[in-house]
């Protein structure tokens, strides 16, 4: 069904956050859907979307995406306007997509190992622990090979919608931001940056 604004399916929390941040940034009117856990919540978001994960957007014209990558890579470039990509084509958006992807394959996949750590082993829950501090250790290990690019941005003096997507992982570190923030002073500065924007500041609310 054709809408005139973006539907936004997600949690406050989750992946979704991201998503949330970039259209505040854009001025886009969208609709917030908060999805359900229950099963049958789950097998209707499905029906709809595909898959059970969150976050996916409703184009307005009807199509859903989902992976939370492709979402905020899709929409800082149909909304050019509001900058959050470099030019299309250019050598900065050759980097752009680097730590896009980056981020969502590697620290994303850490964070869904922290937070679902019985799923990976068919052990269960017996297993979770070690697959979770492993995890962590992998969390960190993934940060810090981005750190370096954070000056301040991670693509240099102009903002990208990696900054946003960036502040939203580092925000799920189970001891907390603060503790990556404390062992990195470029990413603390960078955290403080993000969270000061207004379209952070509305998402966080
Ligand atoms: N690769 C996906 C991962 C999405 C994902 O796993 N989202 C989590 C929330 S942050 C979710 O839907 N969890 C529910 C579940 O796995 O049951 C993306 O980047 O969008």
């Amino acid at each position: 069904m054709a809408h005139t604004s973006y539907q936004l399916y997600g949690l406050q929390g989750s992946g979704s956050d991201v998503v949330r941040m970039l259209l505040e940034e854009i001025g886009a009117s969208y609709q917030f859907i908060e999805v359900g856990r229950e099963p049958a919540d789950v097998v209707a978001y499905r029906a709809r979307v595909l898959t059970d994960k969150i976050p996916a957007l409703a184009l307005p014209e009807g199509t859903v995406m989902f992976e939370s990558a492709a979402i905020c890579i899709y929409l800082a470039a149909v909304h050019p306007g509001a900058r959050l990509a470099p030019a299309s084509g250019s050598v900065d958006h050759a980097r752009f997509l680097q730590w896009m992807v980056y981020l969502s394959a590697n620290l994303y996949e850490c964070a869904l190992r922290i937070y679902y750590a019985s799923r990976y082993s068919r052990a269960g829950e017996a297993a979770a622990e070690d697959i979770r501090h492993k995890a962590s250790e992998d969390f960190v290990r993934v940060v810090g090979l981005i750190v370096p690019a954070l000056s301040p941005y991670v693509l240099g003096e102009h903002l990208s919608a990696a900054d946003h997507y960036l502040y939203m992982l580092g925000g799920w570190y189970p001891d907390g931001r603060a503790a990556l923030d404390f062992h990195w002073p470029a990413l603390g500065r960078h955290s403080q940056l993000i969270s000061q924007r207004p379209a952070v500041r509305k998402v966080e609310a």
